[in-house]
C-alpha cells in the first residue's frame, strides 16, 4: 500500500527533510508493506489545495502551517500573532511536540474540519526581506508585504504599518521581480531556496515568530487505520520530528553562508531590541483580533498557549 505525502516546499526543504526521514521508517517498520510517496509543492497545488486534498482522502498527508491552514482552522492562527512565540526553539519545540493545547484543544478545532493532527515542527526563525531598509512602522508606509493566505496575517501587518497582500507561495518570486510586492517573510532555508534573496536588497531580523508547521491527515483515514498501522505512522512520525529539529537548524545556518556567497552585497540587518519592542507593541493589537474572530475557543487556545510558552522556557533555561 501507498500513502501519499504532500508538501507545500520544494525538494530539498526542511518539510521535504522530514517526509524523506518519516518515508524511511515507515517502510522499515511495515517490512517495506507501505510506501510513502512524496509530492512537493508545485505538483498538486498550493497550501490550500493540500488541506482539501486529505479532506477528502485523495492524499494522506500533509504540511499545513499555520499560516495558510489558519483561513480553514481560524484558531490556528493563534501560530501567527507576532511576538507569542518563544525566541528559544527548543521552548518551541517542547510546546510544539507535546503541549496538551495543541493535541486537545487545537485538535478540536482539527477534527470539526476533518482533519487529524500528527505533529507540529519549527522550520526557522522567519526573517523579512525587502527591496529597502525597515527598522520602524514609519519604513512600512506604502510598502506591500506579501504574507500567507490567514486573515489575521493580513491585521499583523497592518498593526507594522504595512500593506499586506496575501498570496501564494509559488507567487512570491515573480511578483518581487515585477515589483507588484515589496517584501516578503521567511525562514532562511526557504529564501534561499526560493531564491527570494536574488530580488531584494535586505533581509531583517526582526525577532517576530519561529516559522511552524504542522502534519495532518483527513481523520476518516486515521481513524480506519488497523491498530498496527496507526502504531507505525504515530512512530514514525514522533522519530521523523525529533530528526528534523536539529536538521531544520543545520539547514538555516547553512544556508545563510550560501546567500552570503551568492549576493555579498544583500543588507543584513538585526533590529536591536528596543526597534523590535516598537513592532512588540504594535502587534498586541493582533491578540485583540484573534480573539475577536475566534471567540471563547480562541481566548482559550491564547491563554493555554501563552502559559505553555512560558513553562517551556522556564525549563529550557534551567
Ligand atoms: O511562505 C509560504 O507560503 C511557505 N513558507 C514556507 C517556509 N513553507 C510553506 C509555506 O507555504
Amino acid at each position: 500500500e501507498t500513502w501519499k505525502f504532500a508538501l507545500e516546499e520544494v525538494d530539498g526543504s526542511v518539510q521535504d527533510a522530514f517526509a524523506e526521514k518519516f518515508a524511511e521508517l515507515v517502510k522499515e517498520k511495515s517490512g517495506g508493506d507501505i510506501t510513502v510517496s512524496i509530492f512537493p509543492y508545485g505538483q498538486l497545488g498550493t497550501s490550500g489545495d493540500l488541506t482539501e486534498l486529505v479532506q477528502t482522502n485523495a492524499v494522506q498527508i500533509t504540511n499545513a502551517s499555520p499560516g495558510h491552514l489558519g483561513s480553514v482552522v481560524e484558531e490556528m492562527q493563534v501560530f501567527s500573532i507576532p511576538y507569542l512565540l518563544s525566541q528559544n526553539d527548543e521552548a518551541t519545540k517542547k510546546v510544539l511536540d507535546s503541549a496538551d493545547v495543541i493535541y486537545d484543544d487545537l485538535g478540536d478545532s482539527l477534527r470539526k474540519k476533518g482533519l487529524e493532527i500528527l505533529t507540529m515542527y519549527p522550520e526557522g526563525e522567519m526573517v523579512w526581506t525587502a527591496n529597502k531598509k525597515i527598522t520602524k512602522p514609519a519604513d512600512f508606509d506604502g510598502f506591500k508585504m506579501r504574507t500567507m493566505t490567514s486573515p489575521l496575517l493580513t491585521e499583523a501587518y497592518k498593526s507594522f504599518g504595512a500593506t499586506p497582500t496575501p498570496m501564494a507561495y509559488g507567487e512570491v518570486y515573480s511578483a518581487l521581480q515585477l515589483g507588484t510586492i515589496d517584501g516578503q517573510v521567511n525562514p532562511i532555508f526557504a529564501i534561499q531556496e526560493m531564491k527570494f534573496y536574488e530580488v531584494q536588497s535586505h533581509m531583517i531580523w526582526a525577532g517576530q515568530q519561529e516559522f511552524t508547521t504542522s502534519v495532518v491527515t483527513g481523520n476518516d483515514w486515521y481513524n480506519g487505520l488497523s491498530e498496527e498501522k496507526r502504531q507505525i505512522l504515530d512512530e514514525s512520525i514522533e522519530e521523523a520530528t525529533d530528526y528534523i529539529f536539529p536538521k531544520q537548524r543545520e539547514y538555516n545556518k547553512e544556508r545563510l553562508e550560501k546567500i552570503k556567497e551568492a549576493k555579498p552585497e544583500l543588507e543584513m540587518i538585526r533590529l536591536s531590541e528596543e526597534q523590535r519592542d516598537v513592532f512588540r507593541e504594535r502587534a498586541e493589537q493582533v491578540r485583540d483580533k484573534y480573539v475577536e474572530m475566534t471567540g471563547e475557543d480562541g481566548k482559550r487556545i491564547l491563554e493555554k498557549l501563552t502559559k505553555a510558552f512560558e513553562d517551556a522556557e522556564a525549563e529550557v533555561t534551567n
